[in-house]
């Protein structure tokens, strides 16, 4: 792996990472967020989500006209490969048991992968139950992990471990009522090597720096920020301070 899991993932350094949904953004608010990302950059920007219609090409390259801030891929399913981005989260939804998501997508995009120069960072996609039905679960037909089953998450991100998986990424889904509990968070960063990036409805500051000091080296925020992009500032120092 590169330079995006070597230096920013691996860096031992807590890192933080701005969701956009490509269909959530106007041409207006892009200036504005080119603005914010120069006066308070995150880590990275993830880009994608369960259901994507807009062109996640087309938009990774608008996004380039406004940061050089590295923009890496959060794909729902293979239709959203952009060979313009500069890294990829190729997930496997290893909590679920649908093989679409475990293995039929990639199958799909592998060979757009494998011929593009995107930084491909082999993900072990978590998704944990966070109190209400999210699109990840509807889109994928799959079960999340009951959010007091820490020892479920610990397993499966073992197994997710001993598959050569680079990172496990937990989810409560976008918008989540609950974050991921701090415990099972706790657990799995105890049980594994490989970095841990933890998201769904983390919407302050201090939620923030208690997910980055439960274990978590890179937590991802989205829906708040499209509520409230200033919020960006706290949440960015708030991991920082975590450090
Ligand atoms: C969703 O983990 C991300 O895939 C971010 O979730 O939109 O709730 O911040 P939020």
């Amino acid at each position: 792996m590169g330079y995006l899991y070597n230096d920013i993932l691996c860096s031992g350094r807590k890192k933080m990472a701005m969701l956009i949904d490509p269909d959530s953004f106007s041409l207006d608010s892009m200036e504005r967020l080119g603005r914010l990302l120069a006066a308070a950059p995150p880590d990275i920007l993830l880009v994608g989500g369960s259901l994507v219609s807009t062109s996640v090409d087309d938009f990774v390259l608008l996004l380039k006209t406004i940061t050089t801030l590295p923009i890496v891929l959060f794909p729902g399913n293979a239709v959203q490969f952009a060979p313009s981005a500069d890294g990829l989260l190729l997930l496997s939804l290893i909590s679920g048991r649908n093989p679409e998501f475990l293995i039929g997508q990639q199958v799909v995009a592998a060979p757009a992968i494998a011929a593009s120069s995107v930084e491909v960072i082999p993900t072990g996609y978590m998704l944990i139950d966070g109190g209400a039905v999210t699109s990840v679960q509807y889109m994928s037909c799959t079960q999340p992990i009951p959010a007091t089953k820490s020892d479920i998450a610990v397993a499966t991100a073992q197994a997710g471990q001993l598959l050569g998986l680079g990172a496990i990424y937990l989810e409560a889904g976008s918008g989540a009522r609950h974050h991921v509990p701090f415990e099972m968070i706790s657990a799995v960063a105890g049980a594994i090597d490989i970095p841990l990036i933890v998201g769904g409805g983390i919407r302050d500051a201090e939620t923030a720096a208690r997910i980055c000091q439960a274990g978590a080296d890179m937590i991802v925020v989205g829906s708040a920020l499209e509520k409230d992009p200033s919020m960006l500032v706290e949440l960015r120092e708030a991991v920082q301070k975590s450090n």
